[in-house]
């Protein structure tokens, strides 16, 4: 395929209608609550609520995007130091769907034990659960997709899970630096079938990207 041929198979979400933002608006000025944090997928809830779950490096903002999009400063627990989320946590939103926050990856100084926690459970959820509408993959506007991104948009194909890209800290970086990462972003991502053909933009810092997030969101939970 010709780098204008992978291209193509993706592009920046830059409009989204009125009513669906204002929907998603909504949706997130509902409560959400802490429902809990599991080290084993046999702990998974089992109401059969639907549900999307943030996945990346760790330190790539993953709780930090949780907060802002809910407008809760700290239900999801944030950190300079990676490493931060250890638990996959439950978020209930709306009384009858979950956000799911997942241990990041892709920490060099985490031990081998730890790395290989990190795989069973990750690989478990994606494997077992029922619920899960996407899986939002998300990536440092400054650093692009890196070999442990590859590999978990591997796992996802062999678990049958379509994932999203979000990228995340867009307040740190340049618009043409970033229009480089984003094309060898979309280059990477060409050979994965899973990959959702719109790609978001967003800064938890600065706002940018979240009232389209929150559509999006809120689209994947009223789909049947
Ligand atoms: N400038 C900027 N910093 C951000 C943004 N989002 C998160 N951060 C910072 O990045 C660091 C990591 O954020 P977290 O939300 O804890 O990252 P995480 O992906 O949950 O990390 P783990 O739980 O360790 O996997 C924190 O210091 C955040 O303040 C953003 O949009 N812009
Ligand atoms: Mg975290």
């Amino acid at each position: 395929m010709t780098k204008e041929k992978q291209q193509a198979l993706f592009y920046l979400a830059n409009h989204i209608d009125p009513d669906q933002v204002e929907a998603g608006h909504k949706l997130f000025a509902k409560q959400t609550e802490f429902i809990k944090g599991i080290t084993s997928v046999t702990a998974m809830p089992s109401e059969g609520y639907p549900e999307v779950c943030f996945s990346g490096r760790s330190n790539v903002g993953k709780s930090s995007l949780i907060n802002n999009l809910t407008g809760r400063n700290s239900i999801a627990r944030t950190s300079k130091t990676p490493g931060r989320t250890r638990e996959i946590n439950f978020f209930l939103l709306d009384q009858n769907k979950f956000l799911v926050d997942l241990p990041g990856y892709g920490f060099a100084k985490a031990p081998l034990k730890e790395r290989e926690r990190w795989q069973k459970l990750v690989s478990d959820y994606f494997f077992q659960s029922q619920n899960l509408r996407r899986v939002f993959l998300l990536i440092d506007s400054r650093h692009g997709i890196k070999s442990s991104d590859i590999n978990l948009m591997k796992m996802l194909g062999e678990a049958g899970v379509i994932f999203q890209v979000v990228f995340t800290k867009y307040d740190k970086v340049k618009e043409l630096q970033f229009k480089e990462v984003l094309e060898a972003s979309f280059e990477k991502m060409a050979s994965h079938a899973n990959a959702f053909s719109e790609v978001l933009l967003t800064s938890s810092r600065k706002g940018h990207g979240i009232a389209i997030l929150r559509a999006t969101i809120n689209n994947l939970f009223h789909l049947s």
